[in-house]
């Protein structure tokens, strides 16, 4: 599906209040929404206001990997620090480091998910309102574009994951994912220009909690959708293939079980903890974030019908016929990993206990994980600037991620050049 850029009108309205804000840190956000509703900010082309410490010196030939060297030992913790990380094998990789450039919105109430649609359009959803925002390409206020009746109370369920319908542009779907009075759900949504109604179940039934929902949504290379899901606190749904918890799910547009899945049922793959991030790299290859339990948060390389381990074993650690973590964080106040962007074959990781973005240039072909929970040129960017990191989107057309924050009321979404 190509998308058209966005407009260049809103990164030459550089916007002084703007950068000032963005230098802010959440201070300044926190302040503006406690003085009443969603505020827009003017992305700004400024050189890097926000980059605390500076750029270190670029390692070349991926050395940085002694950075992040992850491994299963404990207490092996990364500390990167904001280094540049090497190009590593990612070929035509971006090779600078990610830098904050401006804020795209703010006053948001813990915005959980950002899609875009052809015309540069953005959704976001708040998880704990259930309302989809819409910002516009070029900047100005979020404005509301409809509303899920999310289940209240939760710590980690409510309006979570997002994703445009492949064919957007006739279909005008959007698909949400929230958490009803029973269980975690997958709806369409029908976009006419101005609001989003029309609102279908098209999977229902995946466990839900207070913790441990799952979230992310993402349609693959295939036109098919994959849907992260967690064990909703109950970890014998990870391994119990007639669950939709604890799960990676692949179904077609209208929520039945993809042909060719390993099982004829949604199941794609399985053993998995707590997934709320999903990307392809260019081989077409699918990451995965997990969440660990108070050690080994996980980066997957997922292959259909895999187990991933949870609850026997977590990280580099095999059970059976499981397969390890490409890449393992011991300590999750390092990580806490959520969502997932894959940009020239580079991977983004928004965390959140972590409060940094984490960047690993993906490995070439004929990788396989070899338990060592490791891979070389991982680095760290952004570490305690910017609070709870939720989500990480490429804007389509441009070498630029949108960063969505988690503050509260005092949330932002945040402009990232790579
Ligand atoms: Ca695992």
């Amino acid at each position: 599906m190509p998308l058209p850029p966005m407009t260049r009108r809103a990164a030459l309205r550089l916007s002084a209040a703007a950068v000032l804000r963005a230098a802010g840190g959440l201070g300044a956000a926190g302040g503006l929404a406690a003085a009443g509703g969603l505020a827009a900010c003017t992305p700004s082309p400024a050189p890097g206001p926000t980059r605390s410490s500076g750029p270190a010196p670029s390692s070349s030939g991926g050395s940085s990997g002694s950075a992040a060297s992850g491994g299963t030992a404990a207490g092996s913790t990364a500390s990167g620090g904001t280094a540049s990380g090497g190009t590593g094998a990612g070929g035509a990789a971006p090779s600078s480091a990610p830098r904050v450039t401006g804020t795209i919105a703010e006053g948001l109430r813990t915005p959980w998910s950002i899609a875009f649609a052809p015309d540069g359009m953005a959704f976001v959803s708040e998880r704990d309102t259930g309302r989809i925002l819409r910002l516009a390409g070029d900047g100005g206020a979020p404005r509301e574009a409809g509303k899920v009746t999310a289940r209240k109370g939760t710590r980690e369920g409510g309006l979570l994951g997002l994703e445009v319908s492949p064919t957007f542009a006739k279909d005008g779907l959007l698909y949400a994912y929230y958490t009803a009075a029973g269980a975690n759900r997958v709806v369409t949504l029908t976009w006419d220009g101005t609001s989003l109604g029309g609102e279908r179940i098209i999977v229902d039934g995946i466990p839900a909690a207070v913790v441990h929902n799952g979230g992310r949504l993402r349609f693959g290379p295939d036109g098919l959708l994959y849907i992260g899901t967690g064990d909703a606190n109950t970890r014998t749904l990870s391994p119990d293939l007639g669950s939709l918890g604890g799960k990676i799910l692949r179904v077609t547009p209208d929520g039945s079980p993809a042909p060719g899945n390993p099982h004829g049922t949604r199941v794609y793959t399985w053993g998995h903890r707590n997934v709320q991030g999903l990307a392809w790299d260019s081989r077409g290859r699918l990451w995965a974030s997990e969440f660990g339990p108070e050690r080994n948060d996980e980066l997957n390389l997922i292959v259909a019908g895999g187990d991933y381990g949870w609850p026997a074993v977590t990280g580099g650690a095999r059970s059976g016929s499981s397969v390890p973590a490409a890449f393992v964080w011991p300590s999750t106040a390092n990580a806490s990993p959520s969502g997932l962007v894959v940009v020239g074959d580079v991977a983004y990781v928004a965390c959140l206990r972590g409060q940094r973005l984490w960047r690993f240039p993906l490995p070439g072909p004929g990788y396989v994980p070899d338990g060592s929970g490791s891979l070389p040129g991982a680095t760290e960017h952004f570490r305690n600037e910017y609070g709870r990191l939720r989500d990480a989107v490429a804007v389509p057309g441009r070498n630029e991620l949108w960063l969505a924050t988690n503050a509260d009321a005092g949330s932002r979404i945040l402009r990232v050049e790579l």
